[in-house]
């Protein structure tokens, strides 16, 4: 079978090569989560610097939970992998070369795990792990003490398998050693994600060993970071193209949206990349713009994955072919999310026609149960603290409320032909014994909002916001999803 390392020269001469020297490269930035994100994201930044600055920042990718595959086919063709920008007017391509060395803790097991964040040249550790990777309460930002990992990792801090156990014990064995610190970046979607970051490494610190808390404070950086691309899951149909474009099958592949977009907090304790050179916004603060991305792009994004999927649409463009949905998404971005955003110097309505302009991508088939996923990871930063802001300044929030209400309906676990769907969250037990629990109706949203780990204490205790929640429940019960939204932008027009 051919590889990709060994058929690099002979590859059309349009896909960029890394035709800089790889061996200059040292592994300064270790990475969790080598997913479909990092690998077109992340890794593409570091790949221009080092074609065309000569930068030396290279990575380690570590995946702890899943992945093994990825990992092992990496090795495979030395640690060399294509990223394919999708558009209708074609397809850009380049091998990616800035990763030196890829582990796997079940593979290679912990302790090369934590030796590689232990050594001299590491100055950064990214991850991308998933919202569900922090183990912590989503809906206040703090590590989940009762979280079976965190649990298990807490009885044995020496071996753990959670990312902020894995991250603790490094930065123990730095401190040990006298070595310095360094900075810990989140590239997740979450708000503030340097501060959840925080929290629950300081966290878990803490009960593990005082002092070693006091020296994380010290010595160590949690940089907040807003990253956008849409990097759907590979499928058959993408892994085709890519191989036409290649001539063979490299597995790492992945395809992606053209647009990329990285803000950066500007705090790293042992030095960065230079990544303002290809187009990332250091910043002091990048809470307005994580906010603006989360709630506009990830809150319309989740809006249309619950009820896309119930109306039938298996993927966001497809949604976007039908005038209502794709109303809606724009007047969800425009009336209910841009007025509670604190961001200055974007124009709210131009990122929202770029926003609706990516979604109708045909290119990009970005399933619509893809987004649905971890609702319970995602609503509060999404959805749930817009409505907070209307319910404070006295404003009307319908588009939100039925993104909700389409999570609730959505987790019943039934779509409106009657076929199961298949429900992928972390707490999928706790909501499936919620539902379960309750009569369908009324009664079921009582039931779900009292999951306070998504929705807090104060939103069940609404009563405002209840009613409304229950109308557009019950009008998804009764009407379906393609009725409610198209009732709802009509109401509107
Ligand atoms: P993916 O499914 O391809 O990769 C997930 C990665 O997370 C894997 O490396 C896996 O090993 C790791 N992981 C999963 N659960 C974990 C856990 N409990 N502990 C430690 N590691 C764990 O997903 P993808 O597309 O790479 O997305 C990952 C995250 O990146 C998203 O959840 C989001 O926060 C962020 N992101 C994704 C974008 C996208 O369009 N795919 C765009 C912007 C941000
Ligand atoms: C999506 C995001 O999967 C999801 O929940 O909303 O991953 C989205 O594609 C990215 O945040 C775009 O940057």
């Amino acid at each position: 079978m051919k590889k990709l390392n060994e058929f690099l020269a002979l590859l059309p001469k349009e896909i960029i090569k890394p035709d800089y020297d790889r061996n200059n490269l040292k592994t300064k930035i270790v990475h969790i989560g080598f997913g479909a994100f990092h690998r077109a994201h992340q890794a593409v930044y570091a790949d221009q610097l080092a074609a065309q600055y000569n930068s030396d920042w290279g990575y380690c990718e570590i995946n702890l939970i899943g992945g093994e595959k990825q990992i092992s086919d990496l090795h495979a063709q030395d640690n060399l992998y294509c990223v394919a920008e999708m558009s209708p007017t074609g397809w850009n391509t380049r091998v990616v070369g800035v990763v030196k060395k890829a582990l796997h803790a079940y593979m290679d097991g912990m302790n090369a795990v934590v030796a590689e964040l232990c050594k001299e040249d590491v100055a950064i550790v990214s991850l991308t792990i998933t919202e569900k990777g922090y183990c912590h309460n989503p809906a206040t930002g703090h590590l989940n003490l009762q979280h079976p990992l965190i649990v298990r990792d807490l009885n044995n801090p020496d071996a753990p398998q959670s990312a902020v156990g894995v991250i603790v014990l490094a930065l123990k064995q730095r401190k040990d050693k006298g070595m310095r610190g360094i900075s810990v970046m989140s590239c997740d979607n979450m708000p503030e994600n340097g501060h959840v970051m925080r929290h629950v490494v300081l966290e878990y610190a803490g009960q593990v060993d005082a002092e070693l808390a006091g020296w994380i404070k010290q010595h160590v950086s949690f940089p907040s970071t807003m990253v956008d691309r849409i990097v759907p899951a590979m499928t058959a149909e993408s892994f085709g193209k890519i191989d036409q474009l290649l001539g063979f099958h490299d597995p790492v592949s992945i395809a992606c949206e053209p647009f990329r977009q990285w803000v950066i907090e500007d705090d790293f304790v042992a030095g960065r990349p230079e990544w303002e050179k290809v187009g990332a916004q250091l910043v002091k603060n990048v809470l307005p713009y994580e906010e603006m991305k989360l709630r506009m792009l990830n809150g319309s994004h989740s809006f249309l994955a619950y009820l896309g999927y119930l109306a039938g649409y298996p993927h966001i463009c497809d949604c976007m072919q039908d005038k209502s949905f794709a109303s809606a998404a724009r007047l969800l971005m425009l009336e209910e999310q841009a007025p509670t955003l604190s961001v200055t110097d974007v124009d709210l309505s131009a990122y929202a026609d770029s926003l609706v302009h990516r979604y109708e991508n045909p290119e990009l088939k970005h399933r619509t149960w893809q987004i649905a996923m971890d609702g319970s990871q995602k609503l509060p930063q999404r959805m749930l603290d817009s409505i907070r802001w209307h319910i404070n300044h006295g404003h009307s929030y319908d588009f939100l409320t039925l993104g909700v209400a389409g999570w609730m309906r959505y987790v019943k676990g039934v779509d409106e032909k009657g076929e199961a769907i298949e429900i992928s969250d972390p707490i999928r037990d706790e909501i499936a014994q919620v539902v379960a629990a309750s009569a369908e109706g009324e009664a079921r949203v009582q039931a779900l909002l009292s999951i306070t780990s998504i929705f807090g204490e104060d939103l069940r205790a609404n009563s405002q916001f209840v009613s409304q929640l229950t109308a557009a429940y019950l009008t998804l019960l009764e009407k379906g999803a393609k009725a409610a939204v198209n009732d709802l932008v009509t109401r509107y027009a």
